[in-house]
């Protein structure tokens, strides 16, 4: 035991020693982190062994910068001082997880004023009596010396071995970074969310990467100016498609309720799926609301996302913005630009409360920031949701059947009218997150040779029967009939390249398979649903999802004309039709369907591969017209530019007064003040819960109720304009 000291001693009494005892020290005391504060979701052994490996290159490029003092006293101070750095952005981290479930990013510790909304409870208040483990190793260290039992080591330590140290902590850091990508290809180009950064890189790069961002971010803004926004709003006035007056404000004063379809493709509608000579409608239910004489549906909306892909879709969707051409722009600005968004424009056109329902953590494309910026004032992440395990849940989330189900206790609290979000998860790529359930909800999986596809039906029925429950729930709480229900698919679910393997289940040859096939599988269901309305009808108008905003925004009887949005009102009789894919120069028109470098007739899938000139020019314009509405959307993204809008009648969000923790408090606050005035569902059921309304039977369940299920179509008849 002596011996052990005292070898123990002789190493720790020497500089090269006592680094390494400072990483080992320090690698400890992530790993306690890691498992005992922050929530990774370290989902499989490979993610594991990152995270086990990430603290030791980084921890050692660091603290071995000391080693190259050649004083005593100055690698002393040197090694402490990075020590004690690496510890504080630990300790700091761990603290701040507690009230925020995410890591502190650059622009956070640049506006601290901002982030402290939500620290209801001091930071004092956060501190647990087992986060001595962060600080025992300055104790023990402290007394060693002091006793004597660690000496200072004099000698200085050999340059070229210095060298050899750091560039075994950079070749080591590289290795990392490349099992990293190997993990989740793009990670640091696509940013999904932080904590994937940490749990693969660990935190001081998670914080350099974050500096990056917000360093890269700050520059663009820096270099805009007011300027610039007067271009805009001329291009935003001519571009600016009147409302019809026919569908003017229909909907007006009435609860917003957004559905988020996760990968849903146009095609799936009215869709039936063949297995062994049986038939299968797959979303029976979305299928009757795009059918029925209260909804204003759509057939040819296309989705305009890139890499940020429901993050795209989602600034889309509510900002009539685009994302940007690389990453994503809510992970890259949406944290701090100004945006004059739906949460936003409904609070001061109407009192409208708002929130967002999701299942999964709350930071993932920076939602926790970015909605705040939005105005969103509350967002109901998977904190606030049952926990999750295999059965109910997978990588991305909560599966939807109890996603909404759990979403009722904090609905029901919310002021009416409201504007709310329901982002479902479940039919997420690989399609495959129902495997428990699947035999539940006996949907059969396709026969192709390609597993994703063959999932894709099931998942997407499993979302339909979510759906039709929550529905059921709207009417059964008496919320539905003073709802507008706008549904959305946000993206594509099956990629491009295996769009061969899905053609013969279209009724097309691979063999003749094009690029104009790909394009036309990039529509999306845009369901605009109005419970009480007689007259409505499928849209055969081409439009993306930037037009989806000012569309609403006129049905609810808010006009457009003084925001800056890119897109057009759909139901417009100026409307140009002209839809822009978020890669410069493809788009699709009435007319022209250009795509991956193909150019082709719309109506027919003809390819025109030598036009003449009047279609040229034809061409020539649209490109043009589609290049003007990203380049215009660039500058207002990545230049913050909104900043400067002070002429369009809106308050900017406060978000220091807006904070995600304890929401559910908030809301029965704001109901006891209200008192006989609180407009919330729970209030109008003379203060009893809705949640027992909200049944969620199975597919079999529901098979059972109609023996004609299987091929049933839906109820309500059809017509088009
Ligand atoms: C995650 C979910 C998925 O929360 O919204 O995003 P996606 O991978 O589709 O962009
Ligand atoms: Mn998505």
């Amino acid at each position: 035991m002596k011996k052990i000291r005292d070898v123990a001693s002789r190493i720790l009494s020497t500089r090269l020693g006592f680094v390494f005892t400072l990483l080992l020290c320090y690698w400890l005391k992530t790993m306690w982190a890691y498992h005992m504060d922050f929530n990774l979701d370290l989902e499989n052994a490979y993610q594991v062994f990152l995270s086990v490996i990430n603290p030791i290159p980084i921890g050692l490029l660091f603290i071995g910068i000391a080693l190259y003092f050649k004083k005593t006293r100055s690698f002393y101070i040197a090694a402490w001082t990075v020590y004690t750095i690496l510890n504080l952005l630990l300790i700091a981290n761990s603290i701040y997880y507690r009230e925020f479930s995410d890591f502190i990013t650059v622009s956070a510790m640049l506006a601290s004023s901002k982030t402290s909304a939500g620290l209801g409870d001091s930071a004092l208040n956060l501190l647990r009596v087992w986060d001595l483990v962060y600080i025992i190793d300055y104790i023990i260290l402290i007394a060693l010396f002091a006793t004597k039992k660690i000496k200072k080591d004099g000698r200085v330590f050999n340059k070229r071995a210095s060298f050899a140290i750091t560039a075994l902590s950079s070749l080591l850091f590289s290795i990392n970074l490349f099992l990293a990508e190997i993990d989740r290809p793009e990670l640091l180009t696509r940013g999904f969310s932080n904590y994937y950064v940490v749990r693969a890189l660990g935190l001081p790069s998670f914080t350099a990467y974050s500096g990056n961002q917000t360093y890269q971010a700050q520059k663009e803004r820096n270099r805009a100016t007011a300027g610039e926004l007067t271009s805009i709003k001329d291009y935003v006035s001519q571009h600016y498609a009147q409302p019809n007056s026919k569908y003017y404000g229909i909907a007006k004063g009435k609860n917003v309720i957004v559905i988020h379809l996760e990968s849903f493709q146009q095609f799936l509608i009215d869709y039936k799926l063949k297995v062994d000579d049986k038939e299968y409608e797959v979303t029976p239910f979305i299928n009757s609301l795009y059918h029925s004489k209260s909804s204003i549906a759509f057939s040819n909306f296309f989705h305009q996302v890139k890499a940020g892909k429901t993050s795209d879709a989602e600034t889309l969707m509510e900002n009539s913005l685009f994302g940007l051409n690389s990453g994503s722009f809510m992970v890259n600005y949406g944290g701090d630009n100004t945006q004059f968004a739906t949460p936003n424009i409904l609070a001061q056109n109407g009192g409208y409360t708002s929130a967002v329902f999701h299942g999964n953590v709350g930071t993932f494309w920076n939602r926790n920031n970015a909605y705040k910026q939005w105005g969103y004032n509350y967002f109901f992440d998977s904190n606030y949701f049952s926990k999750q395990n295999k059965s109910n849940s997978f990588q991305y989330g909560l599966n939807d059947k109890y996603m909404f189900a759990d979403s009722i206790k904090y609905l029901e609290h919310m002021q009416q009218p409201f504007y709310t979000k329901f982002i479902t998860v479940s039919n997420h790529y690989p399609y495959t997150s129902l495997k428990e359930e699947a035999s539940e909800t006996g949907f059969p999986l396709a026969k192709t040779n390609d597993e994703t596809i063959n999932g894709y039906f099931s998942t997407a029925n499993y979302l339909d029967a979510a759906l039709k429950s929550f529905f059921d729930y709207l009417k059964a709480a008496g919320i539905y009939d003073n709802s507008i229900i706008v549904l959305y698919g946000d993206h594509y679910g099956i990629s491009n390249t295996r769009n061969t393997s899905l053609a013969e289940l279209l009724g097309k040859n691979s063999e003749t398979w094009t690029e104009y096939d790909n394009a036309m599988l990039q529509r999306v269901p845009y369901i605009i649903h109005i419970p009480g309305y007689t007259e409505g009808f499928i849209s055969q108008t081409y439009g993306g999802e930037v037009d989806s905003l000012p569309t609403l925004l006129h049905l609810l009887g808010i006009d457009t004309k003084n925001y800056v949005q890119l897109g057009q009102d759909l139901l417009s009789e100026n409307n140009s039709q002209t839809v822009a894919f978020r890669t410069s120069g493809t788009f699709v028109t009435p007319e022209y369907t250009s795509y991956s470098g193909h150019l082709y007739y719309t109506s027919t899938g003809q390819e025109i591969t030598n036009p003449d000139e009047t279609t040229s020019e034809k061409i020539k314009k649209i490109k043009e017209a589609t290049s003007k509405q990203l380049s215009i959307s660039d500058s207002v993204q990545t230049g913050d530019l909104l900043r400067f809008d002070t002429s369009n009648g809106l308050k900017t969000v406060d978000t220091s007064k807006i904070s995600y923790t304890h929401s559910l408090n908030a809301l029965k606050k704001i109901e006891k003040e209200k008192g006989a005035d609180s407009t919330s569902i729970y209030s109008q059921h003379n203060d009893q819960s809705t949640q027992d309304l909200f049944k969620s039977p199975s597919y079999l369940e529901l098979h059972k109720e109609t023996t004609t299920s299987q091929s049933s179509t839906s109820t309500s008849s059809s017509s088009s304009n």
